[in-house]
């Protein structure tokens, strides 16, 4: 298979229900399930499911859900009957239940089991870690990071990361979240609001008045209230359309390496939202499949135990692309399939790969032409600068 080796060192598992392609959000709704099977055709087609550990992902239980969710709303979740999608264009019907049957959030077919499924296979993700069963486990359904409690929120209704996390606060003693998606990972950073034992970051789009969620400012680090031990364990840093790989990467390092020196986290989350990416459908960035990957890269380099999630991705080739090299990169597949670039004939919906069908396609091969980046490497310098004066309030 394409010199693909059984790599050393790394024990990986990848965790996938090929039974979340089959719901839909509906038809002009941009969160397009199927994108999990183009990345597990193109991760297959590579040959790398010989070099980790595959678990079909099972369903979360009742209990499992509410171990962060009120039961009242997964009472809701798994009783509500689906409706069609209502035409909420302005996104003002404030009238529904637990934010359920809008636009963003519509009630699906089987959307209950869609859910249990995505948090599934976070959770199993995380046991695997607890049991030092795996170093890195991936669960590309996962990453749903703005669901809160009692609450669903931008495309997202149960928060597998939230649940996942506090699995893995059973064994390890501090935990650190790294969120890439172009959107604030704000279901997860007030679910861990009040502890000193969960640090969230999040790079993101910010435009609080243009772009969702809107709250991702680089000021906000957590309540401040009454001792709260939490405070400062929130990092956030928002950036303008058009970043580049060159100043992601750059930022993500030195960002990331302050924050591990003093959080001295024992597990890492990963959520790779593969929206960041150059040519998605809601985010603007100017982020290549290798600027993304380098996160991976970068993360898998400290040599904690991780779990990677997906996320946002609204190009599904691309998104595809991301997911399937960021295996490659888990499992030390990188250099056996950045050299085989072309995308095997045998892929299953090669079609649906354009641009001469290479796993690495250019910014010109995917826009024709960069967006303008809108970040000086002054502000990134601010960030960076405003981020160090917050780690000095952290210790392990
Ligand atoms: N940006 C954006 C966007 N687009 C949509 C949308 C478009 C077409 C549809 F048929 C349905 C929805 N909604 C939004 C955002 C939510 C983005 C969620 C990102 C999720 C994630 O990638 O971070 C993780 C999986 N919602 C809004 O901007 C809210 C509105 C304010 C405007 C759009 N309308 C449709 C709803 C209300
Ligand atoms: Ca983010
Ligand atoms: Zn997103």
């Amino acid at each position: 298979e394409l010199g693909i080796t059984t790599p050393k060192g790394y024990d990986v598992s990848f965790h996938y229900n090929p039974e979340m392609e089959r719901h839909h959000f509906g038809q002009t709704h941009p969160m397009k399930p199927w994108r999990l099977t183009l990345t597990k055709g193109l991760v297959t087609a590579y040959g790398m499911h010989y070099t980790m550990k595959n678990y079909t992902a099972r369903a979360a239980t009742y209990d499992e859900l509410t171990s962060f969710h009120t039961s009242d709303y997964v009472d809701f979740l798994a009783t509500v009957a689906p409706q069609p999608t209502p035409l909420d264009l302005d996104g003002t019907n404030s009238d529904l239940k637990f934010n359920l049957g809008g636009s963003d959030c519509p009630l699906f077919e089987g959307l209950y089991n869609y859910c249990s499924l995505s948090g599934g296979a976070s959770l199993d993700a995380a046991r695997k870690l607890c049991t030092k069963q795996s170093d890195i486990a991936i669960a590309w359904g996962g990453g749903l990071h703005h669901a809160k409690r009692s609450e669903a929120s931008g495309f997202c209704y149960v928060n597998d990361i939230v649940i996942a996390i506090l699995q893995l606060l059973r064994v390890h003693k501090r935990v650190l979240y790294i969120d890439i998606d172009v959107h604030h990972g704000d279901g997860v950073e007030e679910a861990f609001f009040s502890t000193d034992r969960v640090m969230t970051v999040s790079f993101h789009k910010y435009d609080p008045m243009n772009f969702f969620p809107g709250t991702g400012a680089l000021e906000d680090n957590g309540p401040k209230s009454e001792h709260n031990p939490g405070a400062h364990h929130a990092i956030n840093v928002p950036l303008n359309d058009g970043i580049t790989d060159e100043q992601y990467k750059w930022l993500f390092e030195n960002v990331i390496s302050r924050c591990v020196e003093k959080f001295k986290p024992e597990a890492i989350v990963l959520q790779c939202g593969a929206d960041s990416l150059a040519g998605d459908r809601l985010g603007k960035f100017n982020l290549l499949v290798q600027g993304h990957g380098s996160c991976v890269e970068y993360c898998k380099g400290l040599g904690l135990p991780m779990i990677i999630v997906g996320g946002g991705g609204y190009t599904p080739k691309n998104v595809a692309r991301a997911w399937a090299y960021e295996t490659a990169i888990a499992t030390n597949n990188q250099s056996n399939v950045a050299a085989t670039a072309e995308i095997p004939l045998h892929t299953p919906y090669r079609k649906n790969f354009e641009y001469d069908s290479v796993l690495l396609p250019s910014i010109e091969q995917i826009l024709g032409d960069a967006r303008q980046n809108r970040n000086t490497q002054k502000r990134l310098q601010e960030i960076i600068q405003h981020v160090t004066e917050q780690l000095r309030f952290v210790s392990a």
